[in-house]
């Protein structure tokens, strides 16, 4: 089976859509594993799965989307369900990093860098991985350094998703720096 697959289907049943799925997150965006299983049995491709499939999925991914705890799923982030998820608040390194096409650039240095149509902005521990992300979006991405220590300080909140991606309200643009080619070499 298609463990790559399988993640795609439960972020989209986790991040966007519980309700196609009779599934209800909690606040922390924690779901029941029972359910979760009892909806991709009713699908042909997912009849068979089982608890130790969506240990594999996890463990097999090199970006960790998921977390188990007890009988629990949840994703890490991603989210855009209309009710607002919380996060752990928390301090993150000096800098992030966020990976993006250069034609955002303009409308970003107008309003900040906004989670559009997630929940929060995400951002990378480190600037290999924000350029990942940007990769998905152009050939050549931007970078984006975050000064969190000032946003910080003015009021923006950080929070933990993962051990590599932050996650932030609203960043305005005086906080943010575009990376240039050779602070990267
Ligand atoms: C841009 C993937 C115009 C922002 C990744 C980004 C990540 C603005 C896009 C995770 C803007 C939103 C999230 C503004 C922000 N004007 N554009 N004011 N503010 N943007 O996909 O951060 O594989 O929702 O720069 O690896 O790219 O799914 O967010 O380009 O960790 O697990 O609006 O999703 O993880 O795009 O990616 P996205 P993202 P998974």
């Amino acid at each position: 089976m298609s463990y790559t697959k399988l993640s795609k289907e439960v972020s989209y049943a986790l991040r966007h859509a519980p309700w196609e799925y009779e599934l209800e997150l909690d606040k922390n965006g924690w779901v029941s594993i029972d359910q979760l299983l009892q909806a991709l049995h009713q699908t042909t491709e997912w009849k068979y799965i089982e608890f130790s499939d969506l240990k594999m999925m996890i463990d097999n991914s090199e970006k960790k989307r998921h977390e188990i705890e007890g009988s629990s799923i949840r994703a890490l982030y991603g989210h855009s369900v209309p009710m607002q998820i919380v996060k752990e608040a928390a301090i993150p390194p000096k800098f992030l990093y966020h990976g993006t096409a250069h034609n955002f650039l303009p409308s970003i240095e107008k309003s900040g860098l906004s989670p559009m149509s997630r929940q929060y902005v995400h951002l990378s521990e480190d600037i290999e991985t924000a350029s990942l992300v940007g990769k998905r979006k152009d050939r050549n991405p931007i970078i984006l350094v975050i000064d969190t220590e000032n946003a910080r300080a003015k009021g923006t909140n950080f929070y933990l998703g993962n051990e590599k991606v932050w996650l932030a309200d609203n960043i305005p643009s005086k906080f943010l720096e575009v990376l240039k080619n050779e602070d990267t070499l």
